[in-house]
């Protein structure tokens, strides 16, 4: 039996994974930081046969112990500070977690002479190209990172990239564009748009406050992109891929999908307010990717479209605040 390793287990893409990888068979081990808490307890309900290990990605000795204790044959690190919003306000953490956290992870692979047994996923982001250098965005385009988030990413990107080289290590990095679903956290912008939307269905509430709605991104569906991850460590040689749709919506267009979906009328400035507070330092205009080395390669392709995915957010929120009093 496969034995996988996921940091950040609780979070979004971590939830899809251990869904499919315990539908594949394997026995999934998760890192958990700090002390248990409400979400801890809420994925263990949620998967009952995983094992929860205590670790963080600022802790070497803290890796060590686990990967000696789990010996994995695959390690998914999905860990990291991920909400580019709070890495402006955390740089320095975000940089320790989300940059170093993947070198600690990597080095204590190596200390244990792990390296032939152990293939490495590293997260790598569609923010690492920032202020693009060229549309759509593939494997070679240049990396212009605009936030401390970003910045750690690519720190995290080019450190596996040399591992993989200089140790020949098993690593492949997935440059993973916006990936949204029922699982996302509250402050990314889409599920912000869909809970507030369902809340405003529902007669709950009539407005809500949004900062710049004219950022385009390549949304994609998070549960389309963890298989990904897993094919590209089935794969023969590890390598780099982009995942995305190859298509992209501004922040306006995903709010006007959302009044669609939830069959609500009128515009997007009859429901929404303009937040200064929500405006970014710097500000990632544009992202579309361009994944036909993932479709070639990996034979993957994205299942979800765009109001596909609006539509499940929406639907899943409706659901959920109607159950709420
Ligand atoms: O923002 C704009 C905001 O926070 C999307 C992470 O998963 O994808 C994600 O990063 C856009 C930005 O995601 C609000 O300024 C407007 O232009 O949902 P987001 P992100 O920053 O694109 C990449 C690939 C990752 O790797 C990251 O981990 O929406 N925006 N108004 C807003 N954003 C938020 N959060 N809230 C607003 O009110």
């Amino acid at each position: 039996m496969s034995i996988a390793l996921i940091t950040g287990i609780t979070g979004q893409d971590g939830t899809h994974l251990t869904k499919l990888l315990l539908g594949k068979g394997y026995e999934v081990h998760g890192v958990i930081t700090g002390q248990k808490n409400a979400p801890h307890l809420a994925f263990q309900t949620m998967f009952p046969g995983v094992t929860l290990h205590h670790a963080d990605l600022t802790d070497l000795s803290s890796l060590i112990r686990v990967l000696d204790l789990v010996h994995p044959n695959e390690v998914y690190n999905l860990g990291a500070i991920s909400f580019v919003g709070l890495s402006f306000l955390q740089p320095e953490l975000t940089a320790d977690v989300t940059g170093l956290g993947c070198l600690r992870l990597l080095e204590s692979i190596r200390q244990l002479h792990m390296e032939d047994s152990v293939k490495f996923y590293q997260a790598s982001s569609s923010e690492m190209f920032g202020k693009v250098r060229e549309v759509p965005q593939t494997e070679l385009t240049p990396f212009h990172p605009r936030s401390p988030y970003g910045v750690a990413k690519t720190f995290a990107h080019y450190t596996s990239v040399n591992y993989r080289e200089a140790y020949s290590m098993f690593i492949s990095t997935g440059i993973l564009f916006n990936h949204e679903g029922e699982h996302r956290g509250h402050e990314f912008v889409t599920r912000k748009i869909t809970s507030n939307i369902a809340r405003i269905k529902l007669g709950k509430q009539s407005r809500f406050s949004l900062g710049d709605l004219s950022p385009q991104r390549d949304w994609g569906y998070a549960g389309d992109y963890v298989e990904s991850m897993w094919k590209m460590l089935q794969n023969s040689s590890a390598d780099d891929f982009v995942v995305a749709t190859g298509k992209t919506h501004s922040v306006r267009n995903f709010v006007e999908a959302a009044i669609m979906s939830a069959e609500l009328k009128g515009q997007v400035e009859d429901y929404v307010d303009y937040d200064l507070n929500m405006k970014r330092p710097s500000e990632v205009e544009l992202l579309i990717g361009d994944a036909s080395k993932a479709k070639s390669i990996l034979g993957w392709e994205p299942t979800t479209n765009f109001h596909q995915l609006v539509d499940i957010m929406v639907q899943n929120d409706l659901r959920i605040e109607s159950m709420k009093s």
